[in-house]
């Protein structure tokens, strides 16, 4: 079992069982003129991580841990969008509406698309999903399960919505989840402090947390 320093105690795993899932790393939301700033919300922070996303990408790469890239996004028909996740908030634009980098959280359009500096690589999976859990509707739980994998960690946007429902949804099905602390944003820092605690808390009764660094030294 590898060990690393975590909160709210030491995350053991065993390294052929762990799996890294970046979660919605997408133009909409970490772009201007997308699906987030839409909502009103400013995207620098979001943009701020890219950096520290690209450096743990990069470190499990070079040790072979498997990785699952996330994408909030729905069919070109709505099909698979429910008509109160389309009405919900005031934004400038809803989902599906045309905005500068295509229409809004569409499969396929340049906004859905991952920020170039963390693209997937090949042999490498990608999730498209229509809920901010990436378990709801899609394959990932057969894939975590075709990859053996036990322990998850998790990095990507945002903390307190599609990251915590992610890995609620993981906790539930039986993972130890590990959040990378530095490789998750929100727009909100009291949210995603907020979520960083209540993960943490009572035994890890959602997860662990640690940091990209503390993570990649564990690993190499
Ligand atoms: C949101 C997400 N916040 N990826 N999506 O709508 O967290």
């Amino acid at each position: 079992m590898t060990r690393i320093d975590a909160r709210p105690f030491d995350f053991e795993f065993p390294l052929n069982g762990l799996a890294l899932i970046v979660i919605d790393m997408q133009r909409d939301f970490v772009e201007p003129g997308g699906f987030g700033e839409s909502l009103g919300n400013d995207v620098n922070r979001l943009q701020a991580i890219v950096p520290t996303v690209a450096k743990l990408l990069a470190g499990c790469r070079a040790v072979g841990i498997p990785i699952i890239h996330t994408r909030e996004c729905h069919q070109p028909d709505l099909s698979d969008c429910p008509p109160a996740k389309l009405r919900r908030g005031d934004p400038t634009l809803r989902i599906g509406a045309s905005g500068p980098m295509g229409r809004l959280l569409i499969r396929g359009e340049p906004g859905t698309d991952i920020v170039p500096a963390l693209a997937p690589i090949e042999g490498e999976v990608v999730i498209d999903k229509p809920g901010k859990g990436a378990f709801y509707a899609t394959s990932l739980e057969k894939t975590l399960v075709d990859l053996r994998a036990t322990h998850i960690a998790f990095a990507g946007v945002t903390t307190e919505v599609c990251v915590q429902t992610t890995m609620r949804e993981a906790n539930d099905r039986g993972f130890d989840c590990l959040l990378l602390e530095d490789a998750t944003e929100s727009y909100f820092p009291t949210f995603k402090q907020a979520t960083l605690d209540m993960i943490r808390a009572q035994g890890a009764i959602v997860g662990w947390s640690t940091t990209t660094d503390q993570f990649l030294d564990a690993l190499a």
